[in-house]
C-alpha cells in the first residue's frame, strides 16, 4: 500500500486527489483495461432492442469505478450471444456504454468456442482457481494428460488474442497507454504483450485472488509455471491484495523461476533485464455508490419482502456458490449451534442469498447439490411447518443482497480462502442493527477487518459455532463499538484509495 495517510484525509479530499492525478496521468495518456469478463453484457428484449446488464463479481464492480474519473477503453470477452452477435457485425470497432456512474468505451475479443471453453472451462476454473484456492484434492486430482495439454493451448490462444487486442488499440490510441490487466485469466498476456508495446507504454496487473505457496504451484508442469512466471514478470508492477500473497510470489519466483532475482525488501523480481515491483493494493468497495444502492426504492421493496422471512435474530450469508467459500461447513456450524445452545432454536434464522457459478463446472454443479441437501438436512431436522432454520434465495440481486445487508444481526463470511471479499466490507456500510461481523481468517479481509470483527479458521465448525453463539448474545454496547471500528477501517480506505496507490506507483515509473 501507498505510504500516504488515506484515513486522515476526508472521502472528498480523497476523491479530488484521485480526479487530480487522473487528470495529470491521463492528459496525454490512455487507459486500457483488460479483464476476461467485461464491465456490461448485452441482451436483446422482445422487441429487439439491445438491454445492457452490469457484470457480475467483485472485481468488476470495483473497476468500474475508475470510469469516472478516466474514460477507459475496456478489453473483455464477449459473454452472451448478442455481445458476439455485437462484436463480429463490427470486428475492432469501440461500442461506447455510459450510465450515470459509468462511462466505457468497449471492445470485444473473439475468440473460437472451443479455444474459450478451453481457456474458461478447463485452464482458468478449476485448474488455476483451485491451485489458488488451495482446492485440489491432489491424490485424485489435477492429472495433467494430454486433454490438459490441449486444454493450456486454449489458455495460450485466448491470451494470444488478448494480447493482439490490447497492442491493436494501444497503436490507435496514438498515444503511451497504460495498460491495466485483471486477474488470473490472462496470465500469459503480458509476456505476448509487453513486446508488441512502444517503450512508454506502462503495464501493470491485478491479481484479485490469493498467491500460494511455490510448494503448491508445482503442481502445475514446469513448462506451464514458468510460462506463467515469466509471462507475469514482463509486466512493471504486479498487485496483490495482501502482504502474504506478496510473500508467497515473491518465494514462487525465487524457487520455481530458472533466471530470476528477488529482492524482498525492495519486493521486486529482475528478470531478462526487466524489473517487476510487486505491490499490495487492498481492494474495497465504492463506499458512496453501495450506499447509494441502499437507498434507492428497489432495495427499499427487497427490505420489506425480507422483513417477512427474518428470525428473531438472523444470520446472513451472500456468496457465489463457489467450493471456496465454504458453505456447507457453515451450515454445520449452525447444526452445532443449535446442538449446543438449543435456546436458539425457532429464533434464529440463516438467511443465505446465493448466486449459481461457473455451472459449465462439474465441481460447481456437484457443490450445489451439496448445499441444496445441507439445507434440506437442517431444515428436516429442525424445522416444523411453522419455522424453518434456513431460508435459502438462489439468484442474483443485488438490491436483494444489500437489502439482506441492512437487516443483519450476524454476518458469516466463512471462505476457505478468498482473495479479499468485498462482502465483508459492503455489509458493515449498509447494516442498520450493529450486525457483528464472522469472519474467516482466509479471507484477505480478515487483515484488515479483525480488529472489529470475530476471526474463525474456516475448518473449526466447532469454534465457528462458538462465535456464532458469541455474536447473537454479545451486548448491544459491544456490537456499536465493533460496528463503528469496521465502519472507519473500510470508509477509511475505500475503492478510489485502491485505485490511487495503484496510479501513483504508475505515475512515478514514467519516464
Ligand atoms: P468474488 O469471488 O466474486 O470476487 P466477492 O469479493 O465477495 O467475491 O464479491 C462478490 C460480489 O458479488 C459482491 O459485491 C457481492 O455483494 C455480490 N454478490 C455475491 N453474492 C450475491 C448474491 N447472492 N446476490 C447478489 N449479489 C451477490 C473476486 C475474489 C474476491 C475479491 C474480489 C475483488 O474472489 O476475493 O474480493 O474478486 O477483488
Amino acid at each position: 500500500m501507498n505510504e500516504s495517510q488515506p484515513q486522515a484525509l476526508t472521502t472528498r479530499k480523497r476523491a479530488a486527489r484521485l480526479r487530480r492525478l487522473v487528470r495529470e496521468l491521463f492528459s496525454d495518456r490512455s487507459l486500457i483495461i483488460a479483464s476476461n469478463r467485461g464491465p456490461v453484457t448485452f441482451e436483446r428484449s422482445r422487441s429487439g432492442k439491445l438491454r445492457p446488464s452490469r457484470g457480475s463479481g467483485g472485481m468488476v464492480s470495483a473497476v468500474s469505478a475508475i470510469s469516472r474519473y478516466a474514460n477507459p477503453v475496456w478489453i473483455c470477452s464477449p459473454m452472451s450471444s448478442v455481445d458476439r452477435e455485437m462484436a463480429s457485425e463490427r470486428p475492432g470497432e469501440l461500442i461506447p456504454y455510459s450510465t450515470k456512474d459509468y462511462e466505457f468505451r468497449l471492445r470485444f475479443v473473439v475468440t473460437d468456442r472451443e479455444s474459450y471453453d478451453l481457456f474458461y472451462l478447463t485452464v482458468s476454473n478449476p485448474l488455476l482457481w483451485f491451485i489458488q484456492h488451495y482446492m485440489w484434492d491432489l491424490v485424485r486430482v489435477p492429472t495433467f494428460a494430454s486433454e490438459m495439454w490441449s486444454a493450456w493451448q486454449g489458455y495460450q490462444r485466448v491470451n494470444q488474442a488478448f494480447a493482439e487486442a490490447i497492442a491493436t488499440q494501444v497503436a490507435s490510441e496514438g498515444n503511451h497507454s497504460i495498460v491495466v490487466l485483471q486477474d488470473y485469466h490472462l496470465y500469459l498476456c503480458p509476456g505476448v504483450l509487453a513486446p508488441l508495446l512502444p517503450a512508454d507504454c506502462l503495464l501493470s496487473h491485478f491479481v484479485h485472488i490469493p498467491w500460494p505457496g511455490p510448494d503448491y504451484w508445482m503442481i502445475l508442469p514446469v513448462a506451464m509455471r514458468e510460462q506463467i512466471l515469466a509471462s507475469l514478470c514482463c509486466n512493471d508492477i504486479l498487485g496483490f491484495h495482501t502482504k502474504r500473497y506478496v510473500l508467497s510470489f515473491l518465494r514462487t519466483c525465487e524457487s520455481l523461476l530458472p533466471g530470476a532475482q528477488v529482492d524482498y525488501s525492495a519486493q521486486t523480481v529482475k528478470r531478462a533485464g526487466k524489473t517487476l515491483l510487486v505491490r499490495i493494493y487492498p481492494i474495497s468497495i465504492d463506499v458512496r455508490s453501495v450506499r447509494r444502492v441502499a437507498k434507492s426504492r428497489r432495495t427499499a421493496r427487497e427490505r420489506d419482502h425480507l422483513l417477512r422471512r427474518l428470525g428473531e435474530q438472523t444470520i446472513l450469508r451472500v456468496d457465489r456458490i463457489d467450493p471456496s467459500k465454504n458453505i456447507v461447513r457453515g451450515f454445520e456450524a449452525l447444526d452445532l449451534l443449535f446442538e449446543r445452545y438449543p435456546e436458539h432454536l425457532g429464533k434464529v434464522r440463516l438467511l443465505a442469498l446465493l448466486v449459481p457459478s461457473r455451472l459449465g463446472i462439474e465441481e460447481y454443479r456437484k457443490y450445489l447439490d451439496e448445499v441444496i441437501v445441507a439445507t434440506q438436512r437442517l431444515n428436516l431436522k429442525y424445522g416444523d411447518r411453522e419455522w424453518e432454520p434456513v431460508k435459502l434465495i438462489v439468484g442474483e440481486d443485488y438490491a436483494r443482497a444489500v437489502a439482506a445487508m441492512q437487516l443483519y444481526d450476524v454476518l458469516l463470511v466463512n471462505p476457505i480462502i478468498d482473495g479479499m471479499n468485498l462482502v465483508a466490507k459492503e455489509g458493515p456500510i449498509v447494516n442498520e442493527r450493529d450486525g457483528v461481523l464472522i469472519i474467516s481468517e482466509g479471507a484477505g479481509a480478515s487483515q484488515e477487518l479483525g480488529e472489529g470483527a470475530l476471526v474463525v479458521s474456516p475448518y473449526d465448525v466447532v469454534q465457528t459455532a462458538e462465535a456464532l453463539h458469541k455474536a447473537l448474545v454479545m451486548s448491544p454496547g459491544e456490537r456499536a463499538r465493533r460496528t463503528a471500528t469496521l465502519r472507519s477501517i473500510i470508509e477509511g480506505h475505500n475503492v478510489g484509495d485502491w485505485l490511487y496507490d495503484q496510479l501513483v506507483d504508475l505515475s512515478e515509473l514514467q519516464t
